[in-house]
């Protein structure tokens, strides 16, 4: 991008294609009018507003059939969670039908769930899980 002033328009600033804007001082050009060089030269951040990517909840389904030790392990080996917050919400899953195993973003969440489910699938567990946005 070029800095070009002109004698009779002042140029405060200039939009470059990435949306950065150039804010020149042209009194401090050269005196061709090139804006090369210039040490008051600033640049603005653009104005984009970045925003958090939204988290998911993994929600623990209840099933009658897939042992309650199986669900803590699960919670301990998969979602991190120490044995006595395991086992709390093993026991909210099984007396309230649903219960929070983590927060995540999207990606994470749904390997999460992949991961439960295929471990409950090879053992031969109904257990499941599924995803709720934050
Ligand atoms: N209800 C199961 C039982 O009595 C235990 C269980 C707890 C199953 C939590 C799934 O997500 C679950 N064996």
């Amino acid at each position: 991008m070029a800095f070009w002033r002109c004698r009779d328009m002042e140029i405060t600033s200039i939009t470059a294609e990435n949306g950065q804007v150039f804010m020149g001082a042209p009194e401090h050009g050269d005196r061709d009018g090139r804006n090369e060089g210039n040490t008051d030269l600033m640049v603005a951040e653009p104005e984009t507003k970045t925003k958090r990517p939204p988290k998911y909840k993994v929600i623990l389904l209840n099933d009658d059939y897939t042992p309650m030790d199986f669900v803590v392990m699960v919670l301990e080996q998969i979602f991190h969670l120490p044995h006595e917050a395991a086992l709390q919400v093993m026991l909210q899953v099984h007396q309230k039908g649903a219960g929070l195993a983590g927060v995540y973003t999207r990606d994470v969440a749904e390997t999460k769930v992949d991961l439960v489910t295929e471990y409950a699938r090879i053992n031969e567990y109904p257990l499941s899980c599924t995803l709720e946005q934050e």
